[in-house]
């Protein structure tokens, strides 16, 4: 059986969960406690750089959450989860980098105030929400109307940024100016694989914790 190392409050890990629960996949889930179990030698002989998630399948390990996901797609291609028609596939493969090299970057700094690691830097912050408006707006017009990016059918595009930008409201970076965006993300809420992996606040609440603990030890 697939098997998941996982961490409820990591958008990284939950993708993978996200796309495991829309393919149907029976999988067994490890979770990881990131204060310490990244770091054991069983761990890292899987996850070199201590990071979840990490996907074992047999005699077969993968770590990256992309990575994960094309290898779940191209093994279990039913439900699929990329469009074939090249455009589509062009603009699902769009939102998933521009999630990963434009868009997470820009949320992290408004990630570390959140988590109580960093101190507010009004210009960083105000870069960081122009950075994610310009976002929004590629987003927006990539959505074009349609229910999902690239199609009526939910995408890994749909996956991979579907556990970013709905956290944009928490960090102060409001989607009023994004009314599709805003409709997107209640679609996607509304599926039952969104609602099963949803990280509860109390589970914010133990990664700050653990977070903060975790800063509070490298610069003591
Ligand atoms: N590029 C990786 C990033 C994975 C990553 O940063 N995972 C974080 C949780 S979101 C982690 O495992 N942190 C624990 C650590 O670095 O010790 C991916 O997409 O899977």
């Amino acid at each position: 059986m697939l098997k998941l190392y996982h961490q409820p409050i990591s958008p990284n890990s939950r993708r993978v969960w996200i796309a495991l629960i829309e393919k149907g996949l029976p999988f067994e889930m490890i979770v990881m406690n990131l204060d310490g179990d990244q770091f054991q030698p069983e761990f890292l002989a899987i996850s070199p750089f201590h990071h979840i998630p990490a996907l074992v399948d047999g005699d077969f390990s993968l770590v990256e959450s992309q990575a994960i996901l094309d290898y779940l797609e191209a093994k279990y291609p039913n439900p699929p989860l990329l469009p074939e028609e090249p455009k589509a596939l062009g603009i699902v493969q769009m939102v998933r980098m521009a999630t990963v090299n434009e868009l997470a970057p820009a949320m992290s700094p408004l990630i570390g105030v959140m988590m109580g690691i960093s101190a507010p830097e009004p210009e960083k912050m105000e870069a960081a929400k122009q950075k994610l408006a310009v976002v929004l707006q590629f987003f927006q017009r990539l959505l074009n109307g349609g229910h999902y990016f690239g199609g009526d059918r939910l995408s890994l595009a749909d996956i991979t940024a579907g556990v970013a930008v709905p956290w944009l409201p928490k960090l102060g970076m409001l989607l009023d100016d994004y009314p599709q965006i805003q409709a997107w993300c209640d679609r996607l809420q509304q599926r039952p694989a969104w609602q099963t992996t949803q990280a509860t606040p109390e589970m914010l609440e133990q990664m700050k914790a653990t977070m903060q603990a975790r800063m509070a030890k490298t610069y003591k």
